[in-house]
């Protein structure tokens, strides 16, 4: 494999989970794979998982970790083809991709939707401007339109927790003050869309996620009739996809409480809001896989660096 950067560029799921949960076991197994490698870590928003799981996957085997705040430490970066730069930004990613590319083996960034111009968003100019000009591999951290870590992580943690071949999992949106992008919702659904699982995805009409992704999946606007019998329910806000990056319902009743849960085990990628987008009792509970969620994260790391550093 040469990038990272969405769920298509995983061959066989089921191969690795099992091989991400048999890294779990034992983390070290794998530590001279990566050594004498560099892999750069580019932030161009906030993180607190990634960050730290990735740093924690790239150290398990072996590596040298470089982080840098690339959104406010770094220099303007400019996309477009023959642009004049005689305005606000100070270097084209030709060269920033080409300049990354002399200092690492491996680069992963992070660069969120701006939710102003869908077709922006959907030309992925950062990710797929890296992916372009630099000679190294590059793994997305969440990009515009996906998350894969997370949903490769989700993928860990389902097959940990099921306890039937078939489970039934719910992707429930929730009610939250900002307008949040749809790349987490829309790696978990085309990860799930790999499961052999009873898929179900509840949202408020308005709320609909690219059809384009969720070709073939349930969609039920009851969240109630959603999760009748539910053993997994995966919750997270997004924006409208229509109305593009607006927020058309802030519905209190979507939140999800312990008495919807029911016996359901309940996941979230973090960071959340409590009480707004699930309450307390949920969180505090025994049913909450959030934690496991986020150390799944160094092994989802761990597995496609694993696969990138054995293809160098
Ligand atoms: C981000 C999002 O929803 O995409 C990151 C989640 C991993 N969440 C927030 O900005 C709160
Ligand atoms: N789940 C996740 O990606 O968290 P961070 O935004 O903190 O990295």
């Amino acid at each position: 494999m040469k990038h990272y950067l969405s769920i298509n560029d995983i061959d066989s799921l089921p191969d690795w989970v099992d091989e991400a949960i048999n890294l779990k076991k034992d983390p070290y197994q794998f530590e001279g794979l990566g050594k004498r490698k560099t892999l750069c870590l580019l932030f161009f928003n906030n993180s607190l998982r990634t960050r730290l799981s990735t740093q924690k996957a790239a150290m398990n085997l072996g590596m040298e970790v470089m982080v840098m705040n690339f959104g406010s430490e770094g220099w303007a970066l400019e996309y477009g083809d023959g642009t004049i730069m005689d305005k606000g930004t100070s270097e084209h990613i030709k060269e920033a991709a080409q300049v990354v590319s002399q200092y690492c083996d491996i680069v992963a960034i992070r660069a969120f939707a701006g939710l102003e111009d869908k077709i922006k968003d959907e030309a992925e100019e950062v990710i797929n401007g890296f992916a372009k000009y630099a000679s190294i591999p590059v793994v997305n951290m969440e990009s515009s339109v996906g998350h894969p870590l997370q949903a490769l992580a989700d993928a860990i943690t389902l097959a940990e927790n099921k306890t039937k071949d078939r489970p039934k999992v719910v992707l429930s949106w929730a009610p939250h003050p900002r307008a949040l992008p749809h790349a987490v919702a829309n790696s978990f659904v085309e990860m799930m869309k790999r499961q052999d699982a009873e898929f179900v995805i509840t949202h408020p009409e308005g709320y609909e996620l690219n059809p384009e992704i969720t070709q073939g999946c349930r969609i039920e606007h009851d969240q109630d009739k959603a999760l009748e019998n539910a053993d997994f329910v995966y919750v997270k806000n997004w924006s409208s996809y229509t109305d593009y990056g607006k927020i058309v319902s802030k519905d209190p009743n979507w939140t999800m409480t312990k008495q919807k849960l029911g016996t359901a085990k309940f996941m979230h990628c973090l960071p959340v809001r409590r009480n707004v987008v699930v309450e307390d009792a949920v969180l505090d509970g025994t049913q909450s896989l959030v934690a496991q969620q986020a150390k799944n994260r160094i092994y989802s790391a761990q597995i496609v660096l694993k696969k990138i550093l054995e293809n160098l």
